[in-house]
C-alpha cells in the first residue's frame, strides 16, 4: 500500500524505489516519451474526472498548453508560499499522467524496471490501479522493479502521478523557476534475472584499473545461482579478468537476500593516455556478468578516464597540475520547455562552454542529466556534481532537523552512486545555501567512506571558517567574496586548502567587471585557484504576448540574436503574475535565453587565452609566446597576425607557432618582415595574433577563433587639429546647429543603469543626486575670432556642475574641446561626456578602438584594438531589462555613414574613450521593462565619454574596483566633428 500523504512527510524519500546505481542502459529498453493523457488535479487528494487532456513527456506541466491553469513561478530565496518545512499548501496542483504501454513479448522470465528520469516534486507510480512505489528527489530518476506487476505480451497502463509541493519542496529551494511535472525521459527496461546491480570503476593515471561489480538476483527463490562470473573488456587493452581472491572473499554465502555478492576485476596497464580536460581521452570499457554456462546475463558499457585528483596542501591537482578551475555555473533551463533538455542541446551548450575557454562546470544546484555527465567526459570539462539539496528560506531550521536527515543522506548518496564513474567528476558539492548543520556532516561522511578519491565541497561549511579543517568541506569555496578578502587570506599563513570560488562575477544584465583583475590575482597568487562565475543562463522563458503563455516548443526559432520575435518576450519574474517574485533576478546569465553569447563571454574568452604575448625585446621588435595550458602543446592551434593601424588598415599575414610545452614560452620568430609593412605615419598600431583551432577539435570545428592576443607596437601621437576658415553656427540657447545633428551634443552624468548599478546602490544614489534630470542652463556664449565658447551649469542637489564648450572651425569641420567640472558631494556618478543625436539614416558604423564586442572600463579584455565596422543595429546589446548597453571601450575615432549613401560624419577622439551609438536614449531603456516596449529612434543617440563607471557585480557580490569609479574633479575631453 502507498505510503500516506507522502507529500507530507519529509522521512520517506522513497517506497520501494530500487537503489540508485552506474549500470549503463541496458540496449532495447523502451522508450515511454511522447503524449501521454495528463489531467492537472488542484490538489493531490482530489479526485480524477474524465476530463484528460494530452502532454509531452517529459515536459513541466507549468510550460505546456495542455498544462491548463498552472504556470511558471519565480522566486529566488523566498519560498512560494508561508507554509514552514515541512508543511506545504492544501492547494497543491498534482499532474496525473497516463498511457499504455505494451510490454514486449521478448521479456518473458525477464527482469522488468521502469526509469522515470526526473520529477518534481514528489513522483507516485502506479501501475494497472496497483502501487508501485514512491520517489522524491527531482534531478535524479527513480526506478521500480514492475516485474510481478506487468505480464510480457500484455497491454497495462502506466500512471505518474506528481505532486508539485512537498516537504521536499524546502530543500529543493533554488534560484530558478518553479515548475511541475516529468522533466526528464521515461523509460523501461529489462535485465535477466542475474543481473549487474552496480559497477564502480577507479581509474589512475598511472594505468592501475579497479572495476566492482556488485550482483544481484531477482525472481528466483532457493539456493543461489552457481558459479556466475565476470569479465571485462577494455577498448585498446583487451580482455580483463576476474580478480578470484577478491571474488572469494566476497561472495555472499548463502541466499538471504537478491545480493548475490561482489566481483573485482583489476589491472595495471601500461601506456594509457591520461585523461584531463584539455586531453578528455576516454576508453570504452566493457563488463560482462555470465552464468554459469558461460553465457552472458548482463552487460554495462562505460567510457572512463585514467586520472588523479588531489589536494596537496592548498592546492588541487588533477594528475599532479595545479589546474585553474575557469568554471561557469548551469542550471538544466531551456526558453521553451524550463528545463528538459535533449542530448543534442546539452552538447550544444557545453561546446559553447568550451569554445569560450572554460574548463568546469559546476551543475548548480542539482545533478545534471546523464548525458551531461557523459558529455563533460567527452569534450573535456571538469565538473563539481553537486547534490539536489538547497532549503535557503529555512535553511538554518533544516540542517539539524532530523526528520530532514535521511533526505540529505539519500540525495547525496544517490548523486555518488550515479556518477562515480565519470572522470569528469573532480569535486562532490553537498549542495547549496542549507546553512551548515549534522544533516550535512551525515552526509559527508558518507561521501567520504564511499568515494575516497575525490574531494568534497560546501560552501555552506566552508564559510564557518575559512581555515577549518574538521568541517564538511576540503575546499574554500566562497560565494561573492571580494578580491581583498580572497587574496588576503591566501597570504595569511593560515590557509589550509585550495580556495575556489563557488560562484563569483554575477553575470546579471550588463556585468561581469572586475573579471580580468579577478583573474590577475588567480594567476599571480598561490593558492587562488580560480572559481565559477554565476551563471550560464539568462532564465527568460519565451512569452507568448497574445494570452501571455509560455509559448513552448512549438515557437522553436521565435528568436533570433538574443531577441524574441514580434509577438513575444523574454518573461522573467512576475511576468506570469507570480507573486512573489523576484523579477529579473533570474536573468543573470552568460548566454541570452536562445544561448546567444553575451559580449562578457568574449572577455571570458580572452581571460582564458591558452597562448599569450609578451615582448622578450621591444626595441629588437622579437615576442614570446606562452603556452597557458596545463597539459597540451600549441600544436592543435594555428594562429594568423592582424596588424593594424591607426591611419593606415590592417595587414594579414601567416604566423607559425613554435612548439611549446604546457606551462613554456618560446621565443617566436622574428617579425621584421612584418613590421617593415607598418607604414611610418601609419600612427598607433597593434599586432594581434588570431589563434583558431588547427584541426576539427569535439567542440569545435577547425577554424574557430580560440583568442587573439595582442601587443602595442606604436603609440598613438598626440591630437591636434588645425584650426581654419569657417565658421560655427550655435543657436540663442548656446547650444550647436549642425547640419548632421539632430540634437547637439551636451553634458551627460547619467546612463541607464543596469541591473548592478539598480541593485548595488549607485542607480538610487544617481536619482538622490538629480543627475537622471538634468536640467542645462545657460551661462554665456563668448566669441573669440572664430571660436565659440558656450559655458552652461547644471545643477544638482549637491551643487552645481559648470560645462565649458569650445567650438573651433577645423577641415571638413568642427573641433569641440569640453570640460566639466563636479563639485565636492557629486561623487560616484555613471559618466561624465557629451550626448548628442545623428539625423536619421546613419545605420553604418567604422571604428578604431577596442572591439567588435561590447566592451567597458572594467571589461574590456577581450576586445581588441583595430579597425571595426558594424551596423549601428548591432552594436546594441539587448540585455533583457533594457538598460545601459552597447559601449565600446578604448574608441580612438569613428565614423557614421549610411548604407543608402548620402553623407556621414567622423568623430576623431583626443584619447582612448569610452564611445556608444545607439537606437535609445537613456531614459528610453531606463523606463521600459522589456525591449518589445522600446521602439527604436531613427536618429543614432551617440555617447562620448571623458569617463565611465565600471560596469562591477553588484547585483549580487562586490561592485567595481577603486580604478574604475570617479567622481568630483575637473574633467578634459575633445574631439572633432567633420563630413565625411
Ligand atoms: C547565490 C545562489 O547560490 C545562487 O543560486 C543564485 O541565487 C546567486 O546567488 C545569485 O543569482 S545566493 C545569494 C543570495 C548570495
Amino acid at each position: 500500500m502507498l505510503p500516506v500523504r507522502p507529500w507530507e512527510a519529509p522521512e520517506i524519500n522513497s517506497w520501494r524505489r530500487l537503489p540508485m546505481h552506474a549500470v549503463d542502459r541496458r540496449p532495447g529498453s523502451l522508450s515511454l516519451d511522447g503524449e501521454w493523457r495528463f489531467q492537472l488535479l488542484p490538489a493531490p487528494d482530489a479526485p480524477l474526472t474524465d476530463s484528460w487532456s494530452r502532454l509531452e513527456v517529459p515536459g513541466a506541466w507549468t510550460m505546456q498548453d495542455a498544462g491548463a491553469p498552472d504556470l511558471p513561478h519565480y522566486t529566488n530565496v523566498t519560498m512560494p508560499w508561508a507554509h514552514h518545512p515541512p508543511a506545504s499548501p492544501a492547494a497543491n496542483p498534482t499532474g496525473v499522467h497516463e498511457r499504455e504501454v505494451d510490454i514486449p513479448a521478448d521479456w518473458a522470465g525477464r527482469r522488468i524496471v521502469l526509469q522515470v528520469g526526473a520529477a518534481e516534486s514528489v513522483l507516485i507510480v502506479e501501475v494497472d490501479g496497483q502501487a508501485v512505489g514512491v520517489g522524491k528527489d527531482s534531478h535524479l530518476a527513480s526506478e521500480f522493479d514492475l516485474t510481478e506487476v506487468v505480464r510480457p505480451g500484455e497491454r497495462s497502463t502506466v500512471r505518474l502521478t506528481v505532486v508539485k509541493w512537498s516537504d521536499a519542496t524546502h530543500i529543493e529551494d533554488q534560484d530558478q523557476w518553479w515548475h511541475g511535472g516529468i522533466t526528464r525521459s521515461v523509460l523501461l527496461y529489462a535485465t535477466d534475472p542475474l543481473y549487474l546491480a552496480d559497477v564502480t570503476v577507479r581509474a589512475g593515471q598511472d594505468g592501475t584499473l579497479r572495476v566492482d561489480c556488485q550482483v544481484r538476483g531477482s525472481g528466483t527463490e532457493g539456493p543461489l545461482p552457481e558459479g556466475w562470473s565476470i569479465s571485462g573488456e577494455l577498448e585498446e587493452f583487451g580482455d580483463l579478468v576476474q580478480d578470484a581472491a577478491y571474488e572469494a572473499a566476497n561472495r555472499a554465502e548463502e541466499r538471504v537476500s537478491d545480493f548475490l555478492g561482489e566481483a573485482r576485476l583489476s589491472a595495471t596497464l601500461s601506456g594509457v593516455h591520461p585523461w584531463s580536460a584539455e586531453t578528455p581521452v576516454l576508453y570504452g570499457l566493457t563488463v560482462r556478468l555470465h552464468h554459469a554456462d558461460g553465457t552472458v546475463a548482463d552487460t554495462s558499457y562505460h567510457r572512463i578516464g585514467f586520472r588523479d585528483i588531489e589536494i596537496r596542501g592548498r592546492d588541487l591537482l588533477v594528475n599532479g597540475e595545479r589546474v585553474y578551475i575557469r568554471g561557469v555555473n548551469r542550471h538544466d533551463f531551456h526558453p521553451l520547455t524550463g528545463r528538459t533538455l535533449g542530448a543534442d542541446e546539452i552538447r550544444a551548450d557545453l561546446e559553447t562552454v568550451k569554445r569560450f575557454g572554460f574548463n568546469a562546470i559546476r551543475t548548480s544546484h542539482y545533478p545534471g542529466d546523464p548525458a551531461l555527465l557523459d558529455l563533460a567526459d567527452e569534450l573535456g570539462l571538469y565538473l563539481v556534481d553537486e547534490a539536489d539539496i538547497e532549503s535557503h528560506d529555512h535553511a538554518h531550521e533544516i540542517a539539524d532537523d532530523p526528520r530532514y536527515l535521511p533526505a540529505f543522506v539519500d540525495r547525496v548518496s544517490r548523486m555518488v552512486l550515479r556518477d562515480k564513474n565519470h572522470p569528469s567528476v573532480i569535486i562532490w558539492s553537498l549542495g547549496n545555501e542549507s546553512d551548515y548543520g549534522a544533516n550535512h556532516d551525515a552526509a559527508a561522511g558518507w561521501l567520504r567512506r564511499h568515494d575516497p578519491t575525490r574531494p568534497l565541497q560546501y560552501e555552506g561549511a566552508a564559510k564557518t571558517d575559512w581555515s577549518a579543517t574538521d568541517i564538511a568541506s576540503d575546499i574554500v569555496c566562497p560565494m561573492y567574496a571580494s578580491l581583498d578578502e580572497i587574496v588576503a587570506h591566501a597570504r595569511s599563513g593560515t590557509q589550509t586548502k585550495p580556495l575556489i570560488l563557488c560562484e563569483y562575477s554575477h553575470a546579471m544584465g550588463n556585468s561581469n567587471g572586475t573579471l580580468a583583475d579577478h583573474w590577475q590575482a588567480f594567476e599571480s597568487t598561490p593558492g587562488l585557484q580560480g572559481g565559477f562565475i554565476w551563471e550560464l543562463w539568462d532564465h527568460g522563458i519565451l512569452q507568448r504576448l497574445s494570452d501571455g503563455r509560455p509559448a513552448g516548443r512549438a515557437a522553436a526559432g521565435a528568436y533570433a540574436n538574443g531577441v524574441a520575435a514580434e509577438g513575444y518576450r523574454w518573461a522573467y519574474g512576475g511576468d506570469f503574475g507570480d507573486t512573489p517574485n523576484d523579477g529579473a533576478f533570474c536573468a543573470d546569465g552568460l548566454l541570452f535565453p536562445d544561448r546567444t553569447p553575451k559580449p562578457a563571454m568574449y572577455e571570458h574568452r580572452e581571460l582564458a587565452a591558452p597562448v599569450r604575448l609578451s615582448w622578450l625585446s621591444e626595441e629588437d621588435g622579437t615576442l614570446l609566446v606562452h603556452n597557458h595550458q596545463h597539459f597540451r602543446d600549441l600544436s592543435w592551434l594555428t594562429a594568423e597576425w592582424h596588424l593594424s593601424a591607426e591611419d593606415a588598415g590592417t595587414i594579414t599575414a601567416p604566423a607559425a607557432l613554435p612548439a611549446v610545452p604546457p606551462g613554456g614560452s618560446a621565443e617566436l620568430p622574428p617579425l621584421q618582415g612584418l613590421l617593415a609593412m607598418l607604414p611610418e605615419d601609419g600612427g598607433e598600431a597593434w599586432l594581434t595574433l588570431r589563434v583558431t583551432t588547427a584541426h576539427d577539435e569535439t567542440w569545435a570545428p577547425r577554424g574557430t577563433e580560440v583568442c587573439t592576443p595582442r601587443i602595442r607596437l606604436r603609440e598613438r601621437a598626440p591630437f591636434a587639429a588645425a584650426p581654419c576658415a569657417g565658421s560655427v553656427e550655435v543657436d540663442g540657447d548656446g547650444l550647436l546647429v549642425h547640419p548632421l545633428l539632430t540634437s547637439p551634443p551636451v553634458l551627460s552624468l547619467w546612463r541607464a543603469p543596469t541591473d548592478n548599478d539598480l541593485l548595488g546602490g549607485p542607480a538610487d544614489h544617481w536619482r538622490t543626486l538629480g543627475l537622471d534630470t538634468l536640467v542645462r542652463k545657460l551661462v554665456s556664449v563668448t566669441r573669440d575670432g572664430k571660436q565659440v565658447s558656450v559655458r552652461s551649469a547644471y545643477g544638482t542637489r549637491a551643487g552645481t556642475v559648470l560645462h565649458e564648450q569650445f567650438f573651433t572651425p577645423v577641415r571638413d569641420g568642427l573641433l569641440v574641446e569640453e570640460t566639466a567640472v563636479l563639485p565636492e558631494g557629486v561623487s560616484d556618478v555613471a559618466r561624465v561626456g557629451s550626448v548628442f543625436e545623428t539625423v536619421s539614416g546613419l545605420d553604418l558604423i567604422e571604428w578604431y578602438g577596442q572591439g567588435p564586442w561590447e566592451s567597458y572600463p572594467d571589461r574590456s579584455a577581450g576586445a581588441a584594438v583595430g579597425h571595426h565596422r558594424a551596423s549601428v543595429d548591432a552594436l546594441f546589446t539587448p540585455y533583457l531589462r533594457p538598460q545601459e548597453s552597447g559601449g565600446r571601450h578604448g574608441v580612438r575615432s569613428f565614423s557614421l555613414s549610411s548604407s543608402g549613401g548620402g553623407p556621414g560624419l567622423t568623430v576623431r577622439l583626443d584619447s582612448p574613450r569610452q564611445v556608444s551609438v545607439v537606437r535609445h536614449r537613456a531614459h528610453d531603456l531606463d523606463t521600459a521593462a522589456h525591449h518589445d516596449e522600446l521602439t527604436p529612434r531613427a536618429c543614432p543617440v551617440v555617447h562620448i565619454d571623458a569617463a565611465h563607471r565600471g560596469l562591477g557585480t553588484a547585483s549580487c557580490g562586490p561592485d567595481t574596483l577603486p580604478p574604475y569609479l570617479f567622481g568630483a574633479g575637473t574633467y578634459r575631453w575633445s574631439w572633432t566633428l567633420c563630413r565625411r
